[in-house]
């Protein structure tokens, strides 16, 4: 198949997704055409099967900022012809969905359109006002909806009612032989972030509000406290002024690492003990997974689609979001009993590899795209009404 895969190219789990699932496709023979505003940030191994179409950005006097939906609906029209796709999958409704759907008008032979959910376009974008007619439309006018968990699909569907061809789940996923612990072995850059051989958390995200990254500092500093430990920070992003300024409220400065954006996040995994995640909403949390898969316990909020992914009190802990205290004392309890740490690290990794595995992803996104094609072939051959 010729998929048009359309997604933001943004640091951000949804990017991930669309970027791992192109290259699982590409290696099954599929024909992968990426359209963003610029290269996905996961996209840097060639591969024959996968290819790029930047959408151009213009400006012109009468236009504030350049409208980038229309110009995207535009670029689909381009490729879909010149390349002949079979389908459109959109990551993210809006304005994703709502550009497929425009440029599905454009065509003479109308393409199927799948559109995926990853989260914030249902949980808050969706539910501004603003957005909310759109958000609907997207859900209406997308042949198949596929969601990263149940949780969202719930949410979804208590939003904006349930889709005539309801939703299906296709959740997360990881490559094992990407994501993996370094067995027995420090990682890399261990000794030069704990020298003393601390303990090390950490927190990865794009440091936006629905991430409570002043938590990660306050549960960080109650764990010191008692087990020395440090703390590292990857990414960027909104909140990290606030962030910065707590870490010296709490004259913590010599023992938390900013390291900004990472492209490869799974070197920095494999030297970590605790994973953070006090989201005050998270739709899956794909970074929670890739901990687990590289054997790290992880101790998260119990929100939206995290209990699908975490298992509370096997692969981490769960406690209630703001539950700062609840938080740290599951970080100690991990960190002062090294019997229950080698078994949740050993569970996390068992856990992910056989609950999240790429293959099982990438045949449900398949048999979805089959479908689409299939019942789009059914109704383009059904001749007109009165003919
Ligand atoms: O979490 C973010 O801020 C980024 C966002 C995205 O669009 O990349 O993540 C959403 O999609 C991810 C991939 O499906 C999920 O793992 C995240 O849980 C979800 N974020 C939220 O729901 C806040």
């Amino acid at each position: 198949m010729k998929i048009g895969m359309v997604c933001y190219p943004s640091y951000g789990g949804s990017g991930v997704v669309a970027t791992e699932l192109g290259y699982a496709l590409g290696e099954r023979g599929h024909e992968v055409h990426f359209i963003s505003s610029s290269r996905p940030f996961r996209l840097h191994r060639y591969h024959e099967q996968l290819f790029f179409h930047e959408v151009a950005d213009v400006s012109y006097p009468l236009f504030k900022t350049a409208p980038y939906t229309l110009l995207l609906a535009n670029k689909i029209v381009e490729v879909a012809n010149y390349v002949g796709l079979d389908l459109i999958h959109a990551h993210y409704a809006i304005p994703h969905s709502i550009s497929a759907y425009l440029a599905i008008q454009m065509m003479t032979k109308p393409l199927p359109l799948v559109t995926t959910l990853h989260g914030t376009d249902v949980t808050l974008v969706g539910a501004f006002e603003e957005f909310y007619q759109l958000t609907r439309l997207a859900l209406r006018v997308s042949d198949r909806i596929t969601s990263v968990s149940r949780a969202l699909a719930l949410e979804t569907e208590e939003t904006f009612g349930r889709a005539d061809q309801g939703i299906d789940v296709i959740p997360n996923f990881i490559d094992p032989k990407v994501y993996f612990p370094l067995e027995g072995l420090p990682g890399r850059c261990r000794k030069y972030f704990a020298p003393q051989g601390e303990k090390i958390l950490a927190h990865i995200s794009n440091f936006r509000e629905v991430k409570r990254v002043v938590d990660v500092v306050n549960i960080f500093a109650r764990v010191e406290k008692t087990i020395p430990c440090r703390l590292l920070l990857v990414g960027d992003g909104p909140e990290m002024s606030r962030v910065e300024r707590e870490v010296l409220k709490l004259g913590l400065e010599g023992k938390v690492q900013f390291l900004g954006k990472q492209e490869s996040v799974v070197e920095i995994l494999q030297m970590v003990d605790v994973f953070l995640l006090p989201s005050g909403q998270e739709s899956f949390g794909l970074v929670a997974l890739e901990a687990m898969a590289c054997g790290v316990p992880v101790v998260a909020s119990r929100v939206g689609g995290l209990p699908e992914v975490v298992q509370h009190g096997k692969t981490g802990y769960l406690a209630d979001v703001g539950d700062v205290q609840g938080m740290s004392e599951a970080v100690l309890r991990l960190l002062s009993d090294k019997f229950l740490y080698k078994a949740f690290s050993e569970q996390a990794v068992h856990w992910a590899r056989e609950t999240f595995p790429v293959e099982r992803a990438v045949l449900g996104y398949e048999k979805v795209y089959q479908e689409v094609c299939l019942r789009s072939n059914a109704r383009s051959r059904r001749p007109e009404a009165g003919k």
